[in-house]
């Protein structure tokens, strides 16, 4: 039984996940700025067996926030044996000169800073216990670059770099580091992108079968439950309709 903290765990990835790891024994803290929707979440995974749970909330965007949220932790829930780092959304999709500054500051603040300040406060017990897992949600737009969307794919390819600098430095500590890069997932993310335009959100996962979050939650379950000994340091996983990210063929 591992202890197992998920953040973004209101919605899309991060609540398959949590559900997942929860139903296999773990112990889980959740995370997300939605209370009610924590709480609820909190009740509903606390009827399974043997499974404890801790509802954290915060914002990552502010440091400050992050820190007290943290030190909220009762002792009993701080060796943290793994962290997903998976809260992020993408905000417009904008050409850079029409691109909006709110936009882009809630998606490198978001999907960067947040990322940074949340593995600060887990990484120093890792380092002291010699152990643990660090498992980061990248994209495949860390792997090309689309028009419209650049600020996001930026903060993407930022999670792949910081997750090499993470694996460079926290390997001799028996620390684990994986990356991971969803394809098209259909969740809340476009919702969101599209400032809850629910059309246009549907049009992006229109004739095809996209991914669900519960596929990207059984990857990362299964380079979570890997022996110690093996890290899955990369893994890109697309719809089968999507060969790569620009390229989705519909029916
Ligand atoms: P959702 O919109 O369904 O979920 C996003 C989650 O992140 C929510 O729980 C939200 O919680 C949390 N979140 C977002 N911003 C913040 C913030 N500033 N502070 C705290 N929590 C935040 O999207 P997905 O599940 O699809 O996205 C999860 C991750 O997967 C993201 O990093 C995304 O970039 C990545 N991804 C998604 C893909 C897709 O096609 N869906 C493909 C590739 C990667 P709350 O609103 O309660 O704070
Ligand atoms: C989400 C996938 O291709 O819409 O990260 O950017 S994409």
């Amino acid at each position: 039984m591992k202890t197992i903290l998920v953040t973004g765990a209101t919605s899309g990835i991060g609540k398959a996940t949590a559900e997942l790891l929860a139903s296999q024994g773990n112990r889980i803290i959740i995370c997300g700025r939605r209370s009610a929707v924590l709480e609820e979440e909190q009740k509903r995974l606390s009827a399974f067996t043997e499974v404890f749970f801790f509802t954290l909330r915060f914002d990552v965007r502010n440091l400050e926030e992050v820190e007290q949220a943290f030190g909220t932790l009762p002792e009993e829930w701080r060796t943290i044996d793994v962290l997903i780092n998976n809260a992020g959304n993408a905000h417009g999709l904008d050409p850079l000169s029409a691109g909006k500054t709110e936009d882009w500051d809630s998606m490198i603040d978001g999907n960067v800073k947040g990322l940074l300040y949340v593995s600060k406060m887990v990484i120093p017990g890792m380092k002291e216990r010699n152990s643990g897992h660090i498992v980061n949600i990248s994209s495949v737009a860390a792997r090309q670059t689309y028009a419209n969307g650049v600020v996001y794919c930026a903060t993407k390819k930022a999670v792949d770099v910081i997750s090499d600098g993470m694996r460079l430095e926290l390997t001799e500590f028996g620390i684990r580091v994986t990356n991971i890069q969803p394809g098209a997932v259909e969740t809340d993310f476009s919702l969101v992108r599209f400032k809850g335009d629910q059309e246009r959100a549907a049009t992006v996962y229109a004739g095809y079968e996209a991914l669900k979050a519960e596929d990207i939650a059984d990857s990362i379950a299964y380079c979570v439950n890997a022996p110690k000994h093996v890290c899955i340091s990369d893994m890109t996983i697309y719809p089968s309709a999507q060969a790569e990210p620009r390229t989705i063929y519909r029916k």
